[in-house]
This record gives structure tokens, C-alpha cells and sequence, in this order.
């Protein structure tokens, strides 16, 4: 499908969908559930030309460790593999190979007020987290994340509740650009994607579950073994009830039922009949076993794709080659609107 973007006429064109998930950590569950099954959904759907990155340039708004990093870096590619997509039939890049986003990031960066970035919610979050380091980066990530949708002219963006401000900035930073020198970017769509669960951590249920969390129980890696998976599921918080069913008050539970949902398809009323009369232990083993079956093929196939650098190597030069080549486009257009003399 690749060349299909570059040679299609626009009647014909399919919309692009582009996402991008960063390797801050090993890729989790809530990731898998949240977002790359869904990746893998719209490939196989053929309805859209999808490109998606891996956002390793984002990473580095927290201190990385430099070897820690290079293995993040690989495991989420070849993780991402696992979990279906196909780079025959997406686009599939590292951030960093494509050196037009942080020159896109840095155009767009003057073309967005001090104001707008104030208001980021996740900035505030992660300066009060982070408070030793609060870099520039972070506080103009948004510029660097609507450089990498607007270089592909995306159409649509898949968003959770978390990036929508930040994809509503995209939004306006494309409308001022397009008003000032004519249509450059196409103004992407955010869409919550159908199927799209939010997993929340395993220890405190009120917070999302996150690659970078501290707490290992609180967060079920795609490479968990496991029996590991099982030892999680059976520490997670619950309540004092005993009920299988969603209701106030129960967010532990909640958050076992969405992930059961998510990964059986059964609805919260069938779960609840299904469990009728049993404790907690047995639901816990329940949703347990339903994630280590779904995860097992993709376990299974992480561990061939990161034996094999060379293919691995291979299928991301090839992601970036082509990443590059519509990249370069939007480049090119944007700095001769602006003002810059070609080479
Ligand atoms: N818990 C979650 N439930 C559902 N979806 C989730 N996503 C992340 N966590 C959950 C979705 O995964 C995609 C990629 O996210 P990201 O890596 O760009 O950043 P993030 O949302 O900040 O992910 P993490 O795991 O929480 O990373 P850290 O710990 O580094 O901040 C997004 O589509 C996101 O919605």
C-alpha cells in the first residue's frame, strides 16, 4: 500500500491515519489494549493509509538512560511488530530516522504562543512530576507532536481522553498556518477508536496503567511470562464487596471487568452473570488466563522478530525511507510559504 499515497490521485485517495506511541518503557497492556490492537485493526481493515511511529524523540523529555534507551527502542519495534503490524501494509518508522520532524518542530514551535503551551495539562502533570528536570522540550512537545502528524497530512488521529488537548493544538496550529499562507497542512480529525479501552494501573486503580510506572504490579507488560501475568492479576486491588459488577466505588473491579471485556468481547452484564455467587480469586485466575492467551502469540512472535536484527534493521530502514520521501513534501512546501531560500 505504501506507494499508494505518493501516486493515487486525491479522488482516489484513501484517508491517512497516523499514530505514534513513544518507547519510554516496555509496552503494556493499556497500550496494547488502548491503542496498538486497534493499529492493527485499521491495517487489516484496508479503509486507510496508515503510518505509524515510534516517538523515541519524545522520550528524551525525561532523562533516558542511553543503553536503556537503545534497548527500549528495539523491544517497542519489534513488539510492535508482534502485535500484527505489517510493513507491507503500513507505514511503520522510528521518529528520529525522519530528520523533518524536528525540523517541522521547530517552525511550528514559532508559530505557537508561550499561552497555549501554558494551558497543556500534561505539562503541568509532568513538571509536578518531574520538577528537577523541566525542560524546554517539555514544555514544547505539543510543537514536535503536531510536526508529526501535519508532515503526513493526516486526516485522522486516533486519540485517547489524555492527547485530546494536545491534538486540538495541532488542529489550531495548522488552521493559523493555513490562514496566513494558504492550505500547507491538512487539519486532522481526532476519533476515539470503536474498541478503544482505557486500562487503568493494577495497584491504584484511579490512575492509568503506564509504561513507566514505578510499581511493576501495577502494570502487565506484553512480555510479561506468564506466570508472572497471573502472580499481577492475582495482587490487583479489588474491594471489600465481593460482587462481580461495575458500580462507584469499585474501580479495581472495574478495571478487571474492562480488561475482561476487552479481551474476551463479553459484555459487563455477562461477566457479572458468568461470575454470579464466586469471590474474587476465581475472577482474578479468570481475567488473568484471557490475557496471557491473547498475549501469548504476540509473546511468542517478539521472540523471533528480536533474534532477528537484520530483519529488523531492515523493515525500519525501509519504514523511514518512505516516511522520509512524504515527510520531505510537507517540508519542502512549508519553508518555501514561509520564506527560506531552497538550496
Ligand atoms: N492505560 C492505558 N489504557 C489505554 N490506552 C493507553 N495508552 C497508554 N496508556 C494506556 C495509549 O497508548 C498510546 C501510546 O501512548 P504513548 O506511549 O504515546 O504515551 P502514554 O499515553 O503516556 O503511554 P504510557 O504507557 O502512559 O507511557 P509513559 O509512562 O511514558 O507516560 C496512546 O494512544 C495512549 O492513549
Amino acid at each position: 500500500m505504501s506507494n499508494e499515497i505518493l501516486t493515487t490521485q486525491p479522488a482516489e485517495k484513501k484517508k491517512i491515519v497516523f499514530s505514534a506511541i513513544q518507547p519510554s518503557g516496555t509496552i503494556t497492556l493499556g497500550n496494547y489494549l488502548g491503542a496498538l490492537r486497534n493499529w492493527v485493526t485499521m491495517q487489516e481493515e484496508g479503509q486507510y493509509n496508515c503510518i505509524y511511529a515510534l516517538a523515541d524523540l519524545h522520550t528524551i523529555t525525561v532523562r533516558q538512560e542511553p543503553a536503556v534507551m537503545r534497548k527500549n527502542i528495539l523491544e517497542a519495534y519489534a513488539s510492535i511488530l508482534a502485535c500484527g503490524i505489517d510493513t507491507e501494509k503500513s507505514v511503520f518508522f522510528i521518529q528520529s530516522h525522519v530528520n523533518a520532524h524536528a525540523q517541522l518542530a521547530w517552525l511550528l514551535n514559532c508559530y505557537t504562543q508561550f499561552g497555549e503551551l501554558s494551558r497543556m495539562t500534561q505539562f503541568k502533570d509532568k513538571s509536578a512530576k518531574h520538577a528537577d528536570n523541566i525542560n524546554a522540550g517539555l514544555f514544547t512537545y505539543p510543537c514536535l507532536m503536531a510536526a508529526d502528524i501535519l508532515l503526513y497530512q493526516a486526516d485522522l488521529v486516533p486519540v485517547g481522553a489524555d492527547q485530546k488537548q494536545h491534538l486540538e493544538l495541532s488542529r489550531d496550529i495548522a488552521e493559523r498556518f493555513n490562514g496566513r499562507y494558504g492550505n500547507v497542512f491538512t487539519v486532522p480529525e481526532g476519533f476515539i477508536p470503536k474498541n478503544g479501552a482505557r486500562v487503568m494501573s493494577l495497584q491504584d486503580p484511579t490512575r492509568k496503567m503506564s509504561k513507566s510506572d514505578e510499581n511493576v504490579n501495577a502494570c502487565v507488560s506484553l512480555l510479561d511470562t506468564p506466570e508472572v501475568i497471573m502472580k499481577k492479576f492475582k495482587r490487583a486491588v479489588t474491594d471489600s464487596e465481593a460482587k462481580v459488577c461495575v458500580g462507584e466505588g469499585k474501580e479495581g473491579v472495574n478495571n478487571l471487568i474492562g480488561i475482561y471485556s476487552a479481551v474476551t468481547g463479553k459484555t459487563a452484564e455477562e461477566i457479572t452473570n458468568e461470575f454470579e455467587g464466586k469471590g474474587y480469586g476465581d475472577f482474578k485466575v479468570a481475567v488473568g488466563e484471557a490475557v496471557v492467551e491473547e498475549l501469548r502469540p504476540v509473546r511468542e512472535r517478539y521472540e523471533q522478530y528480536i533474534k532477528d536484527k537484520a530483519y529488523l534493521e531492515e523493515s525500519w530502514r525501509k519504514g523511514a525511507e518512505f516516511a522520509d520521501r512524504l515527510a520531505q513534501r510537507t517540508l519542502a512546501k512549508t519553508m518555501k510559504k514561509i520564506g527560506f531560500v531552497g538550496r
